[in-house]
């Protein structure tokens, strides 16, 4: 049997009808961005742009072509009344906001510090609601999200979305341009030895991220009593759905070197959306000491720590937090 495709998801679900053009122009946008990374060697788009974001890290051209993409498909949306951007410093207001009116959260391009080597990178993006008419704070609890959702753009074009029931995955049919429907509700598998950390900045770590590392790495004669695996992409999309696919845990912890600036990820377009994913299938989401969703960002580039996948390994870690005051 064909699978069904997003608009027929979305449709059944009974969304918005705006709600649904937004969320197939975030489609549409994915799917372009796919074609240009796919053909980023052929078209010049590897190395560096030569510019940095408002993160001070070098933009890859593919980079600015995602942002590009996005802000041209997406800004035309009907009430869309507002853009957040990893690539862009200011809230890009588009028109007067109306109660009910979205805002759109997105990091266009994550994971591209691995376009060069030709590993899997993705989009995140995040929906919210203006609460009220003119109200123009997008500073908002991760709670708050009406949809949140990625792209991986892996061996299969995959969007993954998580809008109010379960978690769907909608794999890109190349030949018709079309997102089918082939994972109707992801759950993350309980009781996977599974954790992926950057581990060069072990030194660097919090006692109790080291603490919950060392009982995993102690194995099956260590107080965990199985082995564990790890895994590292640099590329929070993959790991994330590798979790959603097989359970683990992803940590990326405050650690002395990033601690000033409130840690490596951004909470607004990262983090928070990949909480709701995470949550709706079954999982856990938090900083090691309170749970992302409920985080009130304090601007919109803020960082945060990470530990988000499986819930009895996100509470392990938590309990290693309690434990160190
Ligand atoms: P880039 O988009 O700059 O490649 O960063 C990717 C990312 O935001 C996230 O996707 C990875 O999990 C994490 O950073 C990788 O961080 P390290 O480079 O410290 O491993």
């Amino acid at each position: 049997m064909t699978s069904i495709t997003l608009r027929r998801h979305l449709t059944d679900a009974g969304h918005d009808s705006d709600l649904i053009f937004l969320l197939e122009d975030i489609a549409s946008a994915c799917r372009a961005t796919a074609y240009e990374v796919r053909n980023g060697p052929l078209k010049g788009n590897l190395g560096v742009a030569g510019s940095t974001n408002v993160q001070g890290e070098d933009q890859k051209p593919l980079d600015i072509i995602a942002n590009d993409i996005f802000l041209a498909t997406c800004a035309n949306s009907p009430r869309l009344a507002a853009l957040v951007s990893e690539e862009i410093e200011e809230v890009v207001w588009l028109k007067e906001p109306k109660k009910g009116d979205y805002l759109l959260f997105f990091d266009p391009l994550d994971g591209s510090s691995n376009l060069d080597t030709n590993l899997s990178v993705g989009t995140i993006f995040s929906i919210m609601q203006v609460a009220e008419d003119g109200d123009r704070n997008v500073l908002r609890p991760g709670s708050d999200q009406l949809v949140a959702g990625y792209a991986l753009y892996g061996p299969a074009t995959m969007m993954v979305l998580a809008a109010g029931k379960g978690v769907q995955s909608f794999t890109l049919h190349q030949g018709s341009g079309i997102f089918r429907l082939t994972h109707a509700d992801m759950k993350i598998p309980e009781g996977t030895a599974e954790f992926s950390i950057n581990a060069s900045r072990q030194r660097f770590w919090e006692p109790p991220m080291r603490a919950y590392v060392d009982d995993c790495l102690a194995g099956k004669d260590g107080p965990r009593g199985v082995d564990f695996n790890m895994r590292w992409v640099a590329s929070m999309v993959a790991e994330v759905h590798r979790i959603l696919m097989r359970g683990g845990v992803f940590l990326y912890p405050l650690d002395e070197k990033n601690r000033d600036m409130g840690g490596r990820l951004r909470l607004l377009y990262e983090v928070a959306p990949m909480a709701k994913i995470i949550e709706a299938a079954g999982g856990a989401a938090s900083t090691g000491r309170e749970r992302i969703m409920d985080l009130v960002p304090t601007e919109p580039h803020q960082r945060v720590p990470a530990i988000l996948g499986a819930s009895d390994e996100v509470w392990r870690v938590e309990a290693k937090h309690a434990a160190t005051p």
